[in-house]
């Protein structure tokens, strides 16, 4: 199906992406984007802005969007940064996310339209994992603020769709990550730190827990099985994955092989960045979104390392000629 989308979180790496696909797709699409955010948006779609925090004006948005599909992909979305801003995070991912919920039913009152809405769950609500790999069926155990609010945003989506009969569904996304991934988040830190080093650019790179284990995808892939979700014949919950795990350090040793370096020689443990709780090991099963879907992933964990590297290598090579 296609009509109007609106996507919340429109400048974020996911946003981007799965704005491209709509538009590509011919949707007509409206961005979300928080008060004085900025970003890379194309000037195909329509940016309003709202606060999660407020949601006041969420109402009259979707009164003059009228939306066939929401994709809410916005949240403080940081789990380091959650542990120090407990109550904001709970705020804008977790009450943001029934905010618009809720906006989204009186609407759907209103107008007698029917609204299709996905909510951005992470494999973060499995957090203490207890079973390896975690499907759809896994019990949640979250090791952070941020994973909290995810888990009751999770069951605020579950429940407006079992007692108003809303379509709306989870997808429970594992790790995804980009060249336009937040520089802020280890693997984009990684790529661009080792390109500026390859560059004389930089000399350290600070880091924290080396043995964390995740689920690295691709976030153009992972769009898409968003987008899936929402154009099938009912509304329900999907892991996304690739089903393989590696180490921070993996990823180190494939970035810097990748330039030639060893990365030993750059990189310092920095305690700070320890979280008070770590989320050991993740690897997902997307048997269900493979089976229920036909979604699967394109991108593998040493292709997604050589092609955020690549990116970066450039960025680093602009910089050095702009600096003379
Ligand atoms: O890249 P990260 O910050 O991602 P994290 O915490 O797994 O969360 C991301 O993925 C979730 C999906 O599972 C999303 F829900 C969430 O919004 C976000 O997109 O950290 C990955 C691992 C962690 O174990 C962390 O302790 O890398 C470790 N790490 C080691 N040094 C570091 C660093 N993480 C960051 N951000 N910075 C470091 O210097």
């Amino acid at each position: 199906m296609t009509g109007t989308a609106l996507v919340t979180g429109i400048t974020g790496q996911d946003g981007t992406y799965l704005a491209e696909l709509l538009l590509d797709k011919g949707y007509r699409v409206h961005g979300l984007a928080p008060v004085g955010g900025g970003g890379h948006v194309t000037d195909r779609t329509t940016l309003h802005y709202a606060d999660l925090g407020d949601g006041s004006n969420l109402g009259t948005l979707l009164d003059q969007i009228a939306p066939d599909e929401v994709y809410h992909l916005a949240a403080q979305s940081h789990v380091r940064l959650s542990f120090d801003l407990p109550v904001y995070t709970a705020d804008i991912t977790g009450l943001g996310t029934l905010r618009l919920l809720e906006a989204i039913r009186l609407y759907q009152e209103r107008s007698g339209r029917r609204v299709r809405f996905y909510q951005a769950s992470s494999s973060e609500m499995f957090g203490k994992a207890v079973e390896t790999p975690q499907t759809e069926t896994t019990r949640f155990h979250p090791r952070s603020p941020y994973a909290c609010a995810k888990v009751f945003a999770y069951w605020q989506t579950v429940n407006y769709r079992e007692a108003y009969g809303m379509f709306a569904s989870n997808g429970i996304l594992f790790n995804h990550e980009s060249p336009r991934r937040g520089e802020s988040f280890v693997t984009r830190k990684i790529t661009l730190a080792a390109a500026r080093i390859k560059l004389g650019l930089q000399e350290k790179l600070r880091l924290g827990n080396l043995d964390a284990r995740r689920d690295w995808g691709f976030a153009g892939d992972y769009v898409d099985a968003m987008w899936r979700m929402l154009q099938h014949s009912e509304a329900d919950d999907f892991v996304i994955a690739t089903g393989q795990t590696h180490s921070v350090r993996e990823f180190l040793d494939e970035v810097f092989a990748t330039l030639d370096l060893d990365w030993h020689d750059y990189v310092e443990i920095d305690e700070a960045l320890f979280r008070p709780a770590e989320v050991d090991v993740l690897r997902g099963d997307s048997a269900k979104a493979r089976r229920v879907l036909g979604w699967e992933p394109r991108v593998d964990f040493r292709e997604l390392a050589r092609l955020m590297t690549e990116h970066d290598l450039k960025l680093a090579r602009a910089e050095a000629m702009a600096a003379g």
